[in-house]
């Protein structure tokens, strides 16, 4: 049941999982799939010779691996992957193109599993079946009418695999085009940008060990509950060796306060270890002038570790002046911290020293983003708290292969280096100019200069900002493609023509020739692994991302190619052996991966060694800042429910917050709607206000919670029509879904 009617509100929780989650992971399972199937499934989600999780990016444990080793949202993506629900060629005959735009993300998730390639031919209500050969004739001919190869845009999901990710980079090289957008320009582009400008390597510098042993931990911006569940019980093991962790977070959020152990006695009994010692509650994006606070003690003080700064790093008497001179009303008012709580955090901080501070959404997408991130490295550099054991830099990735996916070259603008490799395995010319990013090829599309829109993977549409801008965008086509496991809106706002190329997911068998084929992804902590999906596939007529790449890019770069696309499509071996020749750091690929757990990829920061023009570490001196909004207006973050991956809505609970039965809900605080005059539940209409004008939401109901007054939170996707296209982080161009000026009134 959906609508404002049904909407419940409880109270928030103050733990995370326990027997509930265990229960819930069930139910998800068995109403979505059968008892047998479920079962399979389970057995082989995370184990060394079965497949990858296709939740998030956290690393799996080395040696003691359960053999449950998963959380009750990789059961959910498990259950919505191997659904017995199917989108059928039936199901397209029934449901006009027109009708399914109508439906919810929700109810389109829960039709199923595509099962036929379909076209939609110009003109068409409806997608019709096509056969493979017929699906890549089609989409060749349009990509050799194209004039120009840049006219095409080559967008790709954090889920795909490094084999099929490489091929696709490989395709839109070779077709002569970097124009590479991925979700990661969404995500966590300000912290690769940040830390590479920074430290040398955009990657994070920890190992699971490392959390384990930390002396503290910095939780910022990252709601670990729901997002990262199996982090919990990496975050209890560090608090049992002692850890003091800090939670930085507008709102409380339960994943933070606690955690019950579902395969341990006192978890199953109810008892929950307390995570966060300290729970600080910033306005939102007041994280920069926090982090100045703590830096500011830190130098005052004198706790800072001068044999690393001396050796290690440049910028640091810049830094230290800029810190002493600033004065702590400023860093107050743009926090919305005391200087008390800055302070503490700094000494205890500077006692223990062993530093782990970890981040995801909350940090990287805000305007200064970068120079948030650029702050928190700061903080460890006066610490010298990187490259030792326990102490390090995490940014807890999303997607779980959107790291491998950038290592293999899925990046608007890869480094010469790699392209010039690239050339000479595979006898081209590579493009050099750089590409489009997310935000650009919208805004490209928009104008225009797009013919064709691929995707390897994803909901481009719901993921972008300003759904409306986007759509138009995507309509200006002359042909979309998504290649996808499950329907989405994105398959339903198309190019004058469309294609949908089903493919395999994780979980299922991938033969090739008879033989059975398995990938690889790489984790946030940089692990490599094998990945084999076990389950019979959803329909026969399916193909693997990989073997589909291959299909697409043969028939399109027929005469421009030498490239071997049919050995590689019968045989991933040999697509794991142009990487290790193209790829640094993947000497022996096709052995190592075959060991079970995989290999890490070498990480310079983690050693101090530092990848920079200088060889060192750089401290970075800016003005500190924070988005507030005109008076009257409110600072928007967008966010995720507990039922949802991204873009897929799973459910409509959102159970930790205490939300039954509803998304489209704006969370204020209760003396902010006081003000406004509005009850809880009541439905408000929302703009939001950028330099290009305003945009709207209407009908989202109000609730009140605990959070910063001047702040609230929607969910997204439904909130994405109010992030306005233009704007974007400094030096990162990752749109700003987490600082949107609106206003509200009752509707
Ligand atoms: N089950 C599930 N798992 C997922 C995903 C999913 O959708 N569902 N998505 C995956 C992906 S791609 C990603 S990137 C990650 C996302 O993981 P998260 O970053 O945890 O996801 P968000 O829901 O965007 O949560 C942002 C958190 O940051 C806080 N926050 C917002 N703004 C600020 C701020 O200015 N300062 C501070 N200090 N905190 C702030 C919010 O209150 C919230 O707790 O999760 C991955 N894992
Ligand atoms: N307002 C707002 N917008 C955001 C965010 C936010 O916090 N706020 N977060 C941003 C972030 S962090 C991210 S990462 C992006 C996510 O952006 P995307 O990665 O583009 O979106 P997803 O929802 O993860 O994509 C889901 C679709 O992927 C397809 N899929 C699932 N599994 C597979 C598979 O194995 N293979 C293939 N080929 N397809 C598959 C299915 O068709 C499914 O519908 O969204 C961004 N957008
Ligand atoms: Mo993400």
């Amino acid at each position: 049941m959906e609508g404002p009617s049904a909407v419940t509100v409880d109270e928030p929780s103050h733990s995370a999982a326990g027997t509930t989650a265990v229960v819930s992971s069930f139910r998800h399972l068995l109403t979505r799939t059968g008892p047998l199937r479920a079962a399979q499934g389970m057995m082989g989600l995370n184990q060394t010779d079965g497949f990858d999780c296709p939740s998030c990016a956290w690393p799996d444990p080395e040696d003691h691996r359960s053999a449950f080793e998963f959380c009750e949202n990789g059961a959910k993506a498990l259950a919505s992957e191997i659904t017995k629900g199917r989108v059928d060629p039936a199901f397209f005959a029934k449901h006009s193109i027109a009708e399914l735009t109508t439906w919810s993300d929700y109810q389109l998730d829960q039709a199923g599993r595509l099962t036929h390639p379909m076209v939609r031919r110009a003109g068409a209500t409806h997608y019709e079946a096509i056969g493979w050969d017929e699906a890549f004739a089609f989409a060749s001919a349009e990509f050799r009418a194209m004039p120009l190869a840049d006219q095409a845009v080559f967008y790709t999901s954090g889920r795909a695999s490094n084999e099929a990710a490489f091929l696709w980079q490989l395709f839109a090289r070779q077709l002569g085009t970097n124009n590479l957008p991925d979700c990661s320009n969404m995500c966590h582009e300000s912290s690769g940008v940040a830390m590479k400008e920074a430290v040398g390597v955009g990657k994070g510098t920890v190992t699971l060990d490392d959390i384990h042993h930390a002396g503290m931990i910095l939780l910022m911006g990252q709601n670990p509950g729901t997002n990262h569940p199996r982090m919990l019980s990496a975050l209890q093991t560090a608090v049992r060796n002692g850890a003091h962790l800090v939670a930085v977070n507008p709102l409380k959020e339960a994943g933070l306060l606690g955690f019950k152990h579902p395969q341990e006695a006192s978890g199953v009994l109810g008892m929950s270890t307390p995570l966060a010692a300290d729970y600080l509650q910033p306005v939102l994006n007041g994280d920069m002038a926090f982090l100045r606070g703590m830096a500011k003690t830190l130098v005052e003080d004198g706790t800072v570790d001068h044999d690393f700064i001396q050796a290690h790093t440049t910028g640091f008497e810049v830094y230290a002046d800029a810190v002493r001179s600033q004065d702590w009303e400023e860093l107050e008012a743009l926090s919305g911290l005391t200087r008390d709580a800055m302070q503490r955090t700094a000494r205890e901080a500077g006692q223990r020293r062993n530093l782990i501070t970890c981040w995801a959404m909350g940090l990287t997408q805000h305007r200064n983003s970068v120079a948030t991130l650029r702050e928190v490295i700061n903080v460890h550099l006066l610490l010298g708290a990187i490259g030792k054991p326990g102490a390090g830099l995490c940014p807890v990735r999303g997607h779980s292969n959107v790291q491998g996916d950038r290592t293999m070259g899925i990046f608007e603008k890869m480094p010469d280096s790699f392209l010039d490799s690239l050339e000479e395995e595979f006898k081209f010319d590579a493009p050099r100019a750089h590409g489009y990013d997310t935000v650009a090829a919208i805004r490209a599309m928009h104008a225009g200069k797009v013919q064709i829109f691929a995707a390897l993977g994803g909901n481009f549409l719901q993921a972008s900002p300003d759904t409306e801008y986007t759509a138009e965008g995507l309509g200006r086509c002359r042909l979309t493609i998504q290649i996808a496991t499950k329907l989405n809106r994105s398959h339903l706002v198309t190019g004058r023509s469309a294609l949908i190329l089903p493919c395999l997911g994780r979980s299922e068998e991938d033969l090739r020739a008879g033989v059975p084929q398995f990938v690889t992804v790489e984790d946030s902590m940089s692990m490599v692994h094998a990945s084999r999906g076990k389950l019979t596939p959803a329909s026969p007529h399916l193909m693997s991302e990989t073997a589909i790449v291959c299909g697409l890019a043969e028939a399109a770069l027929k005469g421009k190619s030498q490239a071997p696309w049919q050995d590689f499509s019968n045989n991933y071996d040999h697509i794991r052996d142009a990487v290790e020749r193209v790829v640094p750091d993947f000497e022996n690929f096709n052995d190592r991966v075959r060991h079970p757990g995989g290999f890490r990829l070498p990480n310079g920061a983690g050693r101090r060694v530092w990848d920079t023009p200088s060889k060192k570490a750089g401290f970075h001196t800016v003005p500190v800042s924070a988005f507030q909004a005109a008076p009257g207006r409110f600072v928007l973050q967008t966010f995720r429910s507990h039922d949802q991956f991204n873009t897929t809505i799973y459910g409509l609970n959102d159970r930790y917050r205490g939300i039954g039965h509803g998304r489209r809900i704006i969370f204020m605080n209760p003396g902010d709607m006081k003000r406004l005059g509005l009850k809880p539940l009541q439905l408000v209409d929302i703009t939001s206000h950028w330099s290009d004008g305003t945009r709207h939401a209407d009908g989202f109901q109000a609730i009140p919670y605990e959070m910063p007054e001047g702040n609230c939170a929607a969910y997204y996707p439904e909130a994405n029509v109010l992030v306005p296209i233009g704007s974007a982080a400094e030096f990162s161009g990752t749109p700003t879904s987490k600082s949107v000026e609106i206003s509200i009134k009752p509707s």
